[in-house]
């Protein structure tokens, strides 16, 4: 009889020692947030040369105030800029002959040729959020010669200051959304997979240039293990992993 209370005695300090411990490391773990291009030039709001369905005032709204909560939950919020010269490649003014959405190859890559957008120092390059919300900005697309959908490289694989930041704030864990979906949300997403983050991205606080390639990246965001949340849950955010 004895015995029997030592047993369950040690079995309950079993249980909590392995479950609570395995919650109490989920609640440690480091996140960060990053803003993906909420640009004027990518928005209906401000007439943008690139323009994307459904980026308009209620949809600009909803990111800074969603913003705002991951801010107050006390999450570091990184943005992203698409920051181009007007030389860059991606524009389709640069090649003569080819229209806005032609696709060409630039270095043995696949480019889609946009029309000018997000040229450095102009108002459509503009992040339309309020500045003070973010621990960093980090610029993308410099390099007249390469496209930049990812936050973390360009496509002549030259790093951003992405990575860094994150590991210097301890980051492990990173939620995603912005603009576009299809484009540089997934290019960013799927870079944080792959440099070992765990990621969550926003469907709703993300707009895409079309719905096909829309859901062909959600796929294979998911695909990669990423988990994809329809809105904004910030205990799920925590306790997802
Ligand atoms: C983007 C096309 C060209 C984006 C940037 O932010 O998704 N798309 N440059
Ligand atoms: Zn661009």
């Amino acid at each position: 009889m004895k015995n029997c209370g030592i047993m369950i005695l040690v079995g309950v300090l079993f249980f909590t020692l392995v479950f609570g411990g395995s919650a109490m490391a989920k609640e440690s773990v480091k996140i960060g947030v990053i803003v993906v291009d909420i640009q004027g030039d990518f928005t209906k709001l401000k007439n943008g040369s690139l323009a994307v369905e459904g980026t308009d005032e209620a949809y600009i709204k909803a990111v800074e105030e969603n913003t705002r909560k991951l801010k107050a939950a006390g999450f570091p919020i990184y943005a992203t800029q698409d920051w181009h010269p007007a030389n860059h490649a991606s524009f389709f003014t640069n090649h003569p002959g080819k229209k806005a959405f032609d696709v060409i190859k630039l270095n043995n890559r696949d480019q889609v040729l946009w029309p000018p957008h997000c040229v450095q120092k102009t108002p459509g390059a503009a992040i339309l959020l309020d500045k003070k919300l973010f621990k960093a900005v980090v610029k993308k697309g410099m390099d007249s010669q390469y496209d930049s959908y990812s936050g973390f490289q360009d496509d002549g694989g030259k790093k951003t200051e992405m990575d860094k930041l994150l590991k210097k704030n301890k980051i492990k864990k990173v939620v995603v959304y912005g603009i576009a979906t299809d484009y540089c949300v997934r290019a960013t997403a799927l870079d944080a997979a792959a440099a070992g983050y765990k990621v969550i991205m926003i469907k709703n606080l993300s707009r895409g240039v079309a719905p096909d390639t829309s859901q062909k990246a959600l796929d294979e965001m998911k695909a990669k293990g990423i988990v994809v949340l329809d809105d904004l849950d910030i205990e799920k955010i925590k306790t997802s992993y």
